[in-house]
């Protein structure tokens, strides 16, 4: 018999998703234009000129899905809001048609017993405030709060966990420096550390809104971080990995964390001729301590390692030395390019426990991208994912042996869906859709979570 590595009491087993990821109904009872409506629907910015309109039309079969939550045993489901369809204009006049979506959807999850985990932003801005110029302009946080108070207002007795915003640094960079992701801007590094900041400013004035909203809830933040490791040990890969794990993990974290944004980060951005200054005028007094506001937890989305390797080694640094190389054919990738490496997550939840001392820990995100579909006998035999997942687990398991407060583990995604630049091409799901007919199959890897929730446990093997 395999021995079974238990996890502690309490310990919430889920999936998560997003809302212009599932929902579809773009335009339905009255919601508004969003960023990645406007964004999907311009000519090449998405694989194959896929869009969400209709996505896996969760708006209209939400009680199916949440039947099948309840089949593969979920205690809880993290799902994002619509900003637009509770603003259509991002401020201003409320659409109750949309506060009502979600009201039937919160109380057919709690009817079947699985907690609703709700994150307020992931990514679907109004598009009506990206015309005044989205997270650079700082009246958008004053928007974001307007919409944390009304959600949280009509849910906050019934939802007791809120994420305000999901992988800040995605925003950021994609949306405002590589443009893969709406708004689709380029190369604007000073936008796109001003949309950091707003982010994270309104993440911070968002915390005493929901708190007193919301009594007994807890809140926090969503933030990815892959694990990072040198190609060798010359000093151009230390300090390209520096550098990037400074932009991308650090000057969220650090802010977060009141330390302030990280000064070698600032300093390499004026010596690459990015920002014209360590002064960063958006940033007004106070802020940085504002920003600094305790939250109840971190969520941590981590998927894979990225190996770091700079063009920049001079001949002579170019030494035999420990080189962490990623050989195409010894390595596991999944679909998306991406390497598995479960003992990542080691690095990553011992750093942020340890380094941060984060009082709370959740994985938000894990999974795979597979594209196995359904077989002869109409099932769908995802091994690979269930081998993803299984390794994973018992990865973090290990952190909670080693002191890591890790308190829950959410699979992305609950169901395949739109992975955004890349359309529909990646499937995550632990659930199959089919996207002519919207019929759902249960992949055997959420038969087999099923397990793992019941036994609150994985067997080694
Ligand atoms: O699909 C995304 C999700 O929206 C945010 N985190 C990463 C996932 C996979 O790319």
């Amino acid at each position: 018999m395999s021995t079974l590595l238990k996890f502690p009491d309490h310990f919430l087993w889920g999936a998560a998703t997003a809302s212009y990821q599932i929902e579809g109904g773009w335009q339905a009872d009255g919601k508004g234009e969003s960023i990645w409506d406007r964004f999907s629907h311009t000519p090449g910015k998405i694989l194959n000129g896929e869009t969400g309109d209709v996505a896996c039309d969760h708006y209209n079969r939400f009680k199916e899905d949440v039947r099948l939550m309840k089949e593969m045993g979920l205690q809880t489901y993290r799902f994002s809001i619509a900003w637009s369809r509770i603003f259509p204009e991002g401020r201003g006049k409320v659409n109750q048609a949309g506060l009502n979506f979600y009201s039937e959807l919160i109380d057919e999850l709690l009817k079947a017993e699985i907690i609703p985990f709700v994150t307020l932003f992931h990514w679907d801005l109004p598009q009506p405030l990206q015309d005044e110029g989205g997270w650079t302009n700082r009246s958008t946080v004053d928007a974001f709060l307007e919409y944390t108070d009304i959600v949280t207002k009509t849910f906050g007795g019934r939802v007791k966990n809120w994420i305000t915003h999901n992988e800040p640094s995605v925003v950021t960079y994609l949306g405002y420096v590589y443009g893969d992701h709406a708004p689709g801007i380029k190369d604007d590094m000073p936008a796109a550390l001003a949309a950091a900041h707003h982010l994270m400013l309104s993440h911070a004035l968002a915390l005493p809104i929901i708190r007193k909203n919301s009594p007994g809830c807890e809140a926090g933040i969503v933030l990815n971080a892959n694990y990072l490791q040198p190609a060798s040990r010359s000093r151009a890969d230390l300090q390209l990995l520096r550098e990037r794990d400074g932009l991308w993990v650090r000057w969220f974290l650090d802010a977060l964390h009141g330390r302030g944004y990280a000064s070698d980060v600032l300093s390499s951005l004026v010596a690459e001729g990015k920002i014209p200054s360590t002064q960063l005028e958006f940033v007004q007094p106070g802020d940085l301590e504002t920003i600094s506001e305790p939250m109840d937890f971190v969520g941590l989305n981590f998927y894979n390692r990225d190996v770091v390797r700079s063009d920049a080694i001079p001949e002579e640094e170019n030494l035999p030395q420990t080189v962490f190389s990623q050989p195409k054919d010894e390595v596991n990738w999944t679909e998306m390019g991406w390497e598995v490496y479960p003992e990542g997550l080691l690095h990553v939840l011992a750093r942020f426990y340890f380094e941060y001392q984060i009082p709370k820990i959740y994985i938000t995100e894990n999974g795979a991208s597979y594209s196995d579909g359904p077989g002869p006998d109409g099932r769908v035999h995802d091994e690979r994912r269930i081998a993803y997942l299984r390794e994973h687990f018992k990865v973090a398991h290990q952190a909670i042996e080693m002191g890591v407060p890790l308190a829950g583990y959410f699979v992305w995604s609950l169901m395949d869906n739109f992975e955004w630049a890349w359309g529909y091409r990646q499937r995550f799901g632990l659930v199959w859709v089919n996207y002519e007919t919207q019929e759902r199959i249960l992949k055997d890897s959420a038969l087999w979570y099923h397990q793992v929730i019941r036994q609150n446990g994985v067997a080694l093997k």
